[in-house]
C-alpha cells in the first residue's frame, strides 16, 4: 500500500473507500462500473442489486440492441443506460468503455450483466487499482487450483482454460494464471495506449485487449475472482469455444509476429485518436 501513500490520487481514493463514499475531494480519480447486457432480462435486475454501489462514481448499463426485456428493465434501476444496434460481446463491452471515458473515468470496472461474477470480487479490485500498480486488472478463476472445479466449471473447460492459459502466459510472458473470464478493471492509461480499433465485436476481444497490454507492456495484475456456472448463465456453445480457442492461437501468432517487427493492425502502441478527452 506504500504506493497509494504516496500517491496523492490514490490515497484521495483510498480514503474515499474506507469511508464507504465516493465523493473524492482533490484531484477525482473516478471509477465507472460498466454493465454489459444482451438478453438478461430476467437477471440483470439481480446481478445490479448485487453490486456495492458505495465504490463507483457512477454504473452504466449498455444494452447491446437486445431483443428481450433487457432495456425496459435496465431503464428502471436508476443508472444511465445506453443502448445500441447489436454487436456482440466485444461491440459493446467497447461502447461502454467509449461511453465510460467520456463520463471521465479513470479505472472502468466490467461487471457482467448476467450476474455471473461475484460481486463480491469488487472491493478486492478497487483495493488493488488503488495501489496504482496496474494499468489493467483481471480476475482469474484459477488462482487457487481446484476452486473453478469446487464452483462447478465443466472438466472440458476447466482443461481448455488451463491448457490455454499455459501457452498464453508463455507467448505474452505476463504473469496471469487466467486469461480467459470476464471480470476486468481497464485503467485510461490501457486504453489510451492501446486503442480499441481494429479490434474484435465477438468475445475474442476480451483476449486481444490483455495482449494489446502485453504487446504494450502495460502493468497487467491479477486477483481471484468466482464464478457461478448455473444453467442461466451459459453463453457461448461448444462451437463457439473451439472457434475462440482457434482465434486466440491466431491472436498469438500475430503477436510474435508483431514482437519480430512485421506489421499488424492490432498490435500498435501509438496513442489511440478515438479516445474522448477527460
Ligand atoms: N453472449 C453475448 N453476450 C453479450 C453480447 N453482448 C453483450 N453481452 C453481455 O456480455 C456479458 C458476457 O457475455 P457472456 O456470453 O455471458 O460471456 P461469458 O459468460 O464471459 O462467456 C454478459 O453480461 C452479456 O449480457 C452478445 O452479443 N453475446
Ligand atoms: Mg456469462
Amino acid at each position: 500500500m506504500s504506493d497509494s501513500n504516496s500517491n496523492p490520487r490514490f490515497a484521495t481514493v483510498a480514503s474515499a473507500v474506507s469511508n464507504g463514499t465516493n465523493s473524492f475531494s482533490g484531484e477525482k480519480l473516478k471509477v465507472v462500473g460498466m454493465i454489459p447486457a444482451y438478453n438478461c432480462a430476467h437477471l440483470i435486475k439481480k446481478a445490479y442489486e448485487q453490486v456495492p454501489k458505495e465504490y463507483f462514481d457512477s454504473i452504466i448499463i449498455v444494452d447491446d440492441g437486445s431483443t428481450d426485456d433487457t432495456l425496459k428493465v435496465a431503464q428502471t434501476l436508476g443508472v444511465k443506460v445506453f443502448t445500441h444496434p447489436h454487436s456482440g460481446y466485444g461491440g459493446n463491452i467497447k461502447y461502454a468503455i467509449r461511453k465510460a471515458l467520456l463520463l471521465g473515468a479513470d479505472y472502468m470496472i466490467e461487471i457482467h450483466g448476467d450476474g455471473q461474477y461475484d460481486p463480491g470480487n469488487i472491493p478486492d479490485a478497487i483495493a488493488k487499482i488503488q495501489t496504482g500498480q496496474y494499468d489493467f486488472l483481471l480476475g482469474s478463476r484459477f488462482t487457487s487450483l481446484l476452486q473453478p472445479l469446487r464452483d462447478k466449471m465443466s472438466l472440458v473447460r476447466y482443461l481448455a482454460n488451463l491448457g490455454m492459459s499455459f501457452i498464453d502466459r508463455l507467448v505474452l510472458r505476463i504473469p496471469l494464471t487466467e486469461f480467459h473470464q470476464g471480470f476486468r478493471v481497464y485503467s485510461r492509461r490501457l486504453i489510451e495506449t492501446v486503442g480499441l480499433e481494429d479490434t474484435s465485436d465477438d468475445h475474442l476481444f476480451s483476449f486481444q485487449i490483455i495482449a494489446k497490454a502485453a504487446f504494450a507492456k502495460l502493468r497487467v495484475g491479477e486477483i481471484p475472482v468466482r464464478c457461478n456456472y448455473g444453467d442461466e448463465h451459459t453463453s457461448i456453445n461448444l462451437r463457439r469455444s473451439v472457434v475462440y480457442a482457434v482465434l486466440t492461437f491466431g491472436v498469438l501468432a500475430e503477436f510474435l509476429l508483431a514482437k519480430l517487427g512485421f506489421p499488424s493492425k492490432i498490435f500498435r502502441t501509438a496513442k489511440a485518436p478515438e479516445v474522448p478527452a477527460r
